[in-house]
Parts: C-alpha cells; sequence; structure tokens
C-alpha cells in the first residue's frame, strides 16, 4: 500500500555521545572496513515493524503511549562484526532488564498486530558500519560510554536521495530511574 511507512521503535543516542562514537569510530576502523552510518541515524531497534499501515502505526503508537516502565542506564562496552548482513555494532555485555523488557513488550505488541518478528532472539545493537562483509580488526575494547535511558521513540526509515534516513515521529518517556 502506497502509503504505508517503515517504521521501527528505537533508542535515540543523546547527540554529545553520538559525535563521541563517531569520532572514536574514525580512529577504530579503517575505511575499507564498511560504510559509516551517519551520526544522526546511530540508534538501538527495539523493535523493527517493516512496512506498516497508518491504522496499524496509530494502534501500535497508542499501545506504546501506555507503557509504564523506569528508565535505565545503559554501558555500551561490547563490539561485534556480523558479516553476512555486513554490519559492525557497539552493543553492551549485560543488557539491562529495563531494556530487555522494553524491547520484549514491543515486539510482542507489535506481533499481536500482524508485523513479523524475527525469531532470531534480541541482541541489542548499534550499527556503526554497513557493508562490511570483509573480516573486519575489531578494536579489543570500546571506551564504555554509559548513559541514561529516559525516552524511546518511533522511527519512520526513508530512502531519498540515494540515502536512508530515520525520522522520528514520536517520543515518548520512560518514568525517572529509581535513586538507591
Ligand atoms: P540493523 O542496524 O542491524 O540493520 C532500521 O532499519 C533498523 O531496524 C535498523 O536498526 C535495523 O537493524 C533494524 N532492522 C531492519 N530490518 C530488520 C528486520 N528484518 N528485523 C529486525 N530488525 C531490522
Amino acid at each position: 500500500m502506497s502509503s504505508s511507512r517503515r517504521l521501527f521503535f528505537a533508542l535515540p543516542l543523546p547527540d554529545a555521545l553520538q559525535q563521541q562514537v563517531i569520532r572514536w569510530r574514525a580512529d577504530a576502523f579503517t575505511p575499507e572496513a564498511g560504510r559509516p552510518v551517519a551520526a544522526a541515524n546511530l540508534h538501538l531497534t527495539l523493535a523493527f515493524l517493516g512496512d506498516v499501515t497508518p491504522q496499524k502505526a496509530l494502534a501500535l503508537t497508542r499501545l506504546a503511549g501506555r507503557i509504564v516502565q523506569p528508565g535505565f542506564s545503559l554501558r555500551l562496552d561490547d563490539l561485534g562484526h556480523w558479516p553476512r548482513p555486513g554490519v559492525v555494532w557497539l552493543g553492551t555485555r549485560r543488557a539491562p532488564r529495563g531494556l530487555l523488557q522494553l524491547a520484549e513488550l514491543l515486539r510482542s505488541q507489535a506481533a499481536r498486530s500482524g508485523c513479523y518478528q524475527s525469531p532470531m532472539p534480541f541482541h541489542p545493537h548499534i550499527t556503526l558500519l554497513r557493508a562490511a562483509t570483509q573480516p573486519v580488526a575489531i578494536p579489543p575494547a570500546t571506551p564504555g560510554w554509559t548513559f541514561s535511558v529516559e525516552a524511546f521513540s518511533l522511527y519512520q526509515s526513508v530512502f531519498e536521495n540515494g540515502r536512508t534516513r530515520y525520522h522520528p515521529l514520536e517520543q515518548w518517556p520512560l518514568a525517572q530511574q529509581e535513586t538507591r
């Protein structure tokens, strides 16, 4: 259907962290390793929805708006390479429970609404390089950034002028993190 949009729920990266990541990435990988993802496109996908009709998008955004969950801290301390999709990624060695719960809820709501969900287990990651189909020297460690996740967003993936851009459409806050 022509009015369908390609949508996904994801965690945005704070602007300052985007800049830190791309500065580090420029030193950590050679230009041959793969095609760098633009700073503004860095995100961590929670649930990929695919091409979605306006009616389904409305139903899914209403469900997303009812989610009540505390925020959490996310430490980016893992790196890897998936040669088949050609992706070099940044991830976490210990996914916080809040991240797994949020992704699980969004993915099950998507599945119940008829959006195909991959049977592969959820592996939280931020894609750093694409078209990385050749062996890549992965640095032994990341700087180990930690950031506070206070919201999640719905994005539209748009291919225009030969580039893919991810437009944030809507954002929902997570409750304040409990301090003990
Ligand atoms: P990737 O970065 O590992 O390619 C927008 O395309 C986002 O949705 C990207 O983060 C992408 O993951 C993810 N994505 C794209 N197609 C997907 C699919 N079929 N299943 C799960 N995630 C997908």
